[in-house]
């Protein structure tokens, strides 16, 4: 049997794309988001063309109970997971701390800490069972620096990035690696669901300068889950060439 890779936020950007480059080198593929159709399809698609097994799981993150059962129902041979990239994740709105939108908020730490938290409690004792395994939890340059009105975003990355850190520590015992990839701008469904559908605000975001891809992001995950066994990249920031930080991404209109 293939490896298997478990990916979360797997119906579109960054965790499609991760998808389709594991398929390609042939892992077998948990893909899981809310969105059932538009998984379903990515799963009939990658199967089809790579030849791999592809199982689509359906549910929302931030639902504790969705997520154990849904986990729990995984048949045993998919229970014999070697990465699990913790993505889904969004942001929300766009607002000062003093303007903030509570439901947004909500939404962010839902999704962007309590649900990485949700997956990782149900794998990471498959994990431990089997003494290996790989951790990838999907970060941002938002979790290293806090930008103006993106407060609430980034403190879920910055939590985020601790988590990963804890995590790492705690199992290095079960020979299990930790890593964080951290993008700057990439340009996928990210900043429609951030302006809420907006579309014409969120491609004005990618204008005039070469953003990041989702599979510039899934290269990077393919890099960082195959070096020997007795290497871990810890974390990894990758931006755009025209992007320095948070604040400044050079662009030419
Ligand atoms: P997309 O909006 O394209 O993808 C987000 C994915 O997360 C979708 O598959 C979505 O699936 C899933 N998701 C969102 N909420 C939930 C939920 N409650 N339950 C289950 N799945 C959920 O954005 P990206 O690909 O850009 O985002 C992926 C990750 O990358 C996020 O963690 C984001 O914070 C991070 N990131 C993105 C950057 C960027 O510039 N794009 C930069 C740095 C980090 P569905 O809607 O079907 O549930
Ligand atoms: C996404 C990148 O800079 O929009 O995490 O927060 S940013």
């Amino acid at each position: 049997m293939n490896p298997i890779i478990f990916i979360t936020g797997a119906s579109s950007g960054i965790g499609k794309a991760i998808a389709l480059k594991f398929a390609e080198n042939k892992y077998n593929l948990i893909i899981t988001g809310r969105r059932k159709e538009l998984l379903d399809n990515i799963a009939e698609q990658i199967s089809g063309t790579y030849r791999v097994k592809v199982l689509p799981l359906c549910f929302d993150v931030r639902k504790r109970t969705d997520v154990n059962s849904a986990i729990e129902s995984l048949p045993e041979e998919w229970k014999n997971i070697s990465i699990l990239v913790n993505n889904a994740g969004l942001s929300a709105g766009l607002n000062p701390v003093y303007e903030g939108n509570y439901e947004d908020w909500e939404k962010m730490i839902d999704t962007n800490v309590k649900g990485l938290l949700y997956v990782s409690r149900q794998i990471l004792p498959l994990m431990i069972k089997n003494k290996s395994g790989h951790v990838i939890n999907i970060g941002s340059i938002a979790g290293k620096e806090t930008y103006p009105n993106g407060n609430v975003y980034c403190a879920s990355k910055y939590a985020v990035d601790s988590i990963t850190k804890g995590m790492r520590a705690e199992l290095l015992a079960y020979n299990i690696k930790v890593t964080q990839i951290c993008p700057g701008a990439a340009e996928t469904e990210f900043s429609l669901v951030r302006f809420k559908g907006d579309a014409e605000a969120a491609s004005n975001v990618y204008k005039g300068f070469t953003p990041l891809t989702g599979k510039d992001i899934a290269d990077s995950v393919y890099y960082a889950s195959h070096l020997p066994a007795h290497v871990n990249i810890n974390d990894m920031v990758i931006m755009p060439m025209a992007q320095a930080s948070t604040a400044y991404i050079h662009k030419t209109n």
